[in-house]
């Protein structure tokens, strides 16, 4: 029984890791968007819905299809939510956040022939807005930057329609999905699990804590830890709760694992931001929690990587990376690359296509033609040599050459 235990574990912790890699999405106009964090960087909870006046045909003013990865792939489908005329919505970010990076954090899926425009919002707290820009005439992604402080983390976003396009059965922006290009991890720690009510000692169960700090050991970014109560209490009680267990947490990360203590920071917060009601005793063990953010290890070797590159019958390749994780798409057959850098000159990793003329017995990106590729850059990096096999095999096929664009 052992060894078949051990194979289940494997495939568990693989697929866990893989969520996180970064991948490219089809922006549902013929190109794609790369997000360094994949499945994770979607919109988690419609926290505000509501529809314009006029408001869309039945079955398509709801708000939940717009949760998740892009998933629209044409037709009839309801993956999207239709505005209406003037209509807003408010989604909530949990398992990750948004913040500022270089170049556009945010991405407004739209379908359809005609990109609606809808202004964008954003927020740290539900209540006080920014606004950071307007999508439409075919720019769906936005860049917070001049906005923002370049620390501040955001959780919420809405979209309001602008009232463009009133006429049709499908009135207002028709969007498939939001997600931050900007985003991090988001780790939420109940304080039931971890603390006895009222103390701020770790209590004996730590199986979740110990999978934390292992996720953040393999990150190695600056972590911020933040602490919050439910309204019971004074406020300063409340505060001064939530630092002391925020900073319980924090020592535990930098006594057990292998994460620098000049990389960690402890804020708290009490009361405030509380993320269900408080009126009940359900939301009030909700509101009492810990949040643990982790932002990527920017890692400046290997930047020649990035880029288009010319290559040959694959057409243009597109190339994006974020710390060591790199992914990027290329024109033929809905090519897509993923893998990670193992060493400054060395890509490894898999490609996927539609159809590559070999089927494989399981599935990558949800499709099954795939294999493995390496790609072996030039010191300057003006080209690279690729090697790949199908499936599982090794990437021992010598194949095309690709040169820098
Ligand atoms: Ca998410
Ligand atoms: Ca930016
Ligand atoms: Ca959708």
């Amino acid at each position: 029984m052992k060894p078949f235990l051990i194979i289940i574990q494997l495939f568990v912790l693989s697929f866990a890791l893989s969520a996180q890699i970064g991948r490219t999405y089809p922006d549902g106009h013929g190109g794609r968007v790369f997000f360094p964090f994949g499945d994770i960087s979607f919109a988690d909870e419609v926290v505000d819905f509501q529809v314009g006046d006029p408001g869309p045909i039945e079955g398509y003013g709801v708000p939940e299809p717009i949760l998740g990865i892009p998933d629209y792939t044409g037709d009839y489908e309801k993956k999207y939510v239709t505005l209406g005329y003037g209509g807003s919505l408010t989604v909530k970010f949990t398992d990750n956040i948004l913040y500022d990076i270089p170049g556009p954090d945010l991405y407004i899926f739209e379908i359809g022939p005609d990109v609606e425009p809808v202004k964008v919002y954003i927020s740290k707290n539900g209540d006080d807005w920014i606004f950071v820009g307007e999508t439409g005439g075919g720019l769906s992604e936005v860049d917070i930057t001049d906005h923002v402080s370049p620390t501040d983390i955001f959780r919420y976003v809405k979209i309001i329609d602008v009232k463009d396009g009133k006429s049709g059965r499908w009135p207002g922006a028709d969007v498939d999905a939001i997600g931050a290009i900007g985003s991090s991890i988001n780790f939420q720690l109940s304080s039931a699990v971890l603390f006895d009510f009222g103390e701020s000692t770790l209590g004996e169960d730590k199986d979740e804590l110990k999978s934390i700090g292992e996720k953040v050991a393999e990150i190695n970014g600056l972590t911020i830890i933040e602490g919050y109560t439910d309204n019971v209490g004074s406020q300063e009680s409340n505060l001064k709760l939530s630092q002391e267990r925020a900073e319980a947490i924090k020592n535990y990360l930098i006594n057990n694992h292998d994460i620098d203590e000049g990389k960690v920071k402890v804020y708290s917060f009490g009361e405030k931001n509380p993320v269900a009601d408080n009126s009940t005793e359900e939301g009030r063990s909700k509101n009492r929690r810990v949040e643990v953010i982790v932002f990527p290890n920017e890692n400046e070797d290997s930047k020649g990587v990035v880029g288009t590159w010319d290559a040959s019958k694959w057409g243009d390749l597109h190339i994006y990376r974020y710390g060591n994780k790199i992914a990027g798409w290329y024109e033929s057959d809905g090519g897509e690359i993923v893998g990670e850098m193992t060493d400054p000159y060395t890509f490894e990793g898999k490609w996927v296509e539609n159809d590559s003329g070999k089927t494989c017995d399981s599935y990558v990106y949800d499709r099954n033609h795939w294999g493995s590729l390496k790609l072996k850059f030039s010191k300057d990096y003006s080209t690279f040599t690729m090697y790949w096999g199908y499936c599982d095999s090794p990437a021992d096929e010598k194949g095309l050459e690709g040169v820098k664009k």
